[in-house]
């Protein structure tokens, strides 16, 4: 049972640290931590993670297609276990996620074009992993007018077993509060299922992500901040699903200092429960991509 009022502020204590993944460092887009890409190198249990990274390279002018580098968890992040070039022309007027659209274990190759669109909406683009991501499988346009306002995330979010396209605005809102908007894959991305707008304030100092916090069905919103912090640290915040965001359900610091050179993720990196603070620093390193883990376990709760 977790509460906010109480000290868990041995909670993302850095238990791995600078693994340093085999590319150079690049002009850096999309990098991911993607659970369970299923690479025959990558052996779960083994390293005692399983969380494989990715790279989707969408814009360098030496190629002509995007292209997508994993390294397995197997190899501690030091040999690329995949690298593929997709059917997609390089694209900088979206996001770029993987994730599997359509149920075959395999993640599929998402692009959330969020401006610069001939419809003027938000569109998708998905390309499959199961053709090593040389055929769309999805081609279309969605609800959302194409912006630039805020986070966008393929997710299930309601449970019926499809992606659906999350939508977490934090800035330019009426309301000056961070608000969800969930278009359902069930209905083709065409109707807002979830409206709401959430106690956060509207800023850019840091990054909103759709996390499961607690397992209790509905989906939780964090918020990680790392600049401009009282603490000086990074900070976490969740914000319950079953409270319509309206409630905090966990906001402290973390073991990492403010930082602002690569990308910060929440995911079950471990695989033991508790969601872990991801830190994928890509500038200012010694000369490769690292990867930096804080433990969402909090042991002072259990010994
Ligand atoms: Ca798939
Ligand atoms: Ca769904
Ligand atoms: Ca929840
Ligand atoms: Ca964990």
């Amino acid at each position: 049972m977790l509460d906010s009022t109480n000290d868990l502020s041995s909670h993302y204590n850095r238990h791995v640290s600078s693994r340093a993944a085999s590319s150079a460092v690049p002009a850096g887009m999309a990098y991911s931590i993607c659970v369970s890409f299923a690479l025959p190198s990558s052996s779960p249990g083994t390293c005692g993670y399983e969380a494989d990274m990715a790279y989707i390279q969408t814009n360098n002018p030496s190629v002509n297609n995007v292209q997508i580098e994993i390294a397995s968890s197997g190899s501690y992040y030091d040999s690329l276990a995949y690298n593929k070039y997709t059917v997609f022309s390089p694209g900088i007027n979206g996001v770029w996620q993987l994730a599997d659209y359509d149920n075959d274990g395999s993640p599929d190759l998402i692009y959330i074009q969020n401006r610069n669109t001939a419809s003027g909406k938000v569109e998708l683009k998905i390309a499959s992993g199961a053709s090593n991501y040389q055929t769309l499988i999805l081609q279309t346009q969605t609800v959302y007018d194409a912006q630039i306002n805020g986070r966008w995330q393929m997710i299930d979010y309601d449970g019926d077993g499809k992606l659906d396209l999350v939508y977490i605005q934090n800035s330019n809102t009426p309301s000056n509060k961070v608000e969800v908007k969930v278009a359902s894959g069930a209905s083709s991305y065409k109707t807002l299922t979830k409206e709401v707008t959430t106690v956060f304030s509207i800023g850019n100092d840091g990054t909103w992500q759709i996390v499961n916090y607690d397992n209790d069905g509905n989906n939780d919103l964090a918020y990680i901040q790392n600049i401009n912090t009282s603490s000086g640290y990074v900070e976490v915040t969740i914000l319950s699903g079953a409270s319509n965001y309206q409630t905090t359900v966990q906001s402290i610091p973390t073991t990492f200092s403010v930082e602002d050179n690569g990308t910060w993720q929440m995911i079950d990196w471990d695989g033991d429960g508790y969601l872990d603070l991801v830190y994928i620093k890509e500038q200012y390193t010694a000369g490769t991509v690292e990867i930096h883990v804080a433990s969402g376990f909090d042991e002072s709760l259990y010994y």
